[in-house]
C-alpha cells in the first residue's frame, strides 16, 4: 500500500452515510427506493443523491463528463472532472445533511472512480487516493455492491433505453458507449475493493428479481445497524 493509499484506509466512515455502487443496469435506482422508506420509517430525514452530480454546480459538470458531442476527455479529465463535481457535491449536499443529523443515501461516490477510472481506464489508484485524502475526507459507513455480469447490466439497460428513453435522455451516454472488456475491468475493480473492506462492504447478487434486490438490500442494512 502506498502511503496515500494507507492516509485513505484511515478516513472516517460516518455511520449516517450509505453509498450503492455497481456496473450498468444493476438496479440502483430500485435499491435506492427501498433504502429511503426503510430509513423513513424510522423517523429520521433521509438526502437521496448521486454521482457525478448532487448540486446544482455538479450536475452541471455530469452533463460534461456523459456528454458523448463533444471531443472525449482524457483519462486524467475524466477523473478530475468526477472529483470536482465530488468536491461540490460533499461541499454543498453531503457534509450538510450529515451535520444536520440526517441519512445521506448517493447512488455511486467515490469507490466509482477507483472501479471506472482506476479499474476501466487504467490510472494509478494512489493518484485517485491521494485525491479522495484532500478533497473528500470521508466514506460512506455502509457500501452496497450491486454485482452482475457485463452481459445482464447492458442487456437491462439497452432494454431500458428502448421502452423509456425519457429514462435515459437521448440514448447511452459517453461512458455507456465503452467496450465490455471496459465493463469487465469496471466490475473486477469493485469486486476487489469489497474483498479488501468487508467491514464498509456487502456484496448482493443483483441478478435476482428487482423485488428481490431491494428486500436484500434493505436486510444487509438492517444487519449493519444492528451490528452485525
Ligand atoms: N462514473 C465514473 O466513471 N466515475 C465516477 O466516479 C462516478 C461515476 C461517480 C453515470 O452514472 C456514469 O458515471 C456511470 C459510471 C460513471 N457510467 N456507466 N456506465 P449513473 O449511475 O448515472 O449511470 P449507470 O450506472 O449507467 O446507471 P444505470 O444503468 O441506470 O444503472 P442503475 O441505476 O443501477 O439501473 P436502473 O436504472 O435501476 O435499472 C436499469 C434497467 O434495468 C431498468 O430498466 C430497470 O427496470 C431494469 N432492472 C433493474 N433491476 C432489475 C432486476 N433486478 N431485474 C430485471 N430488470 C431490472
Amino acid at each position: 500500500m502506498t502511503a496515500a493509499e494507507t492516509a485513505v484506509a484511515a478516513l472516517p466512515a460516518h455511520p449516517r452515510f450509505l453509498s450503492l455502487e455497481g456496473g450498468e443496469g444493476a438496479g440502483k435506482t430500485t435499491v435506492l427506493k427501498a433504502l429511503r422508506a426503510e430509513l423513513e420509517a424510522g423517523g429520521d430525514e433521509v438526502v437521496c443523491t448521486r454521482e457525478p452530480g448532487g448540486s446544482p454546480l455538479a450536475e452541471m459538470i455530469r452533463a460534461l463528463l456523459l456528454d458523448p458531442a463533444h471531443e472525449p476527455p482524457t483519462a486524467e479529465t475524466e477523473l478530475l472532472l468526477m472529483f470536482a463535481s465530488r468536491a461540490q457535491h460533499v461541499a454543498e449536499t453531503v457534509r450538510p445533511a450529515l451535520e444536520r443529523g440526517a441519512w445521506v443515501v448517493s447512488d455511486r461516490f467515490t469507490d466509482s472512480s477507483y472501479a471506472y477510472q482506476g479499474g476501466g481506464r487504467g490510472l494509478d489508484p494512489a493518484f485517485i487516493a491521494e485525491l479522495e485524502r484532500r478533497v473528500v475526507g470521508l466514506r460512506p459507513g455502509l457500501t452496497l455492491l450491486l454485482d452482475l455480469g457485463v452481459d445482464q447490466g447492458r442487456a437491462r439497460a439497452r432494454g431500458r433505453d428502448l421502452f423509456d428513453p425519457d429514462a435515459s435522455g437521448s440514448g447511452p451516454d459517453r461512458i455507456e458507449r465503452e467496450h465490455d472488456a471496459f465493463f469487465e475491468r469496471v466490475r473486477d475493480a469493485f469486486l476487489a475493493r469489497a474483498a479488501a473492506e468487508p467491514a464498509r462492504f456487502r456484496v448482493l447478487d443483483a441478478t435476482q428479481p428487482a423485488e428481490a434486490v431491494a428486500a436484500a438490500a434493505v436486510a444487509a442494512l438492517r444487519a449493519w445497524r444492528d451490528g452485525a
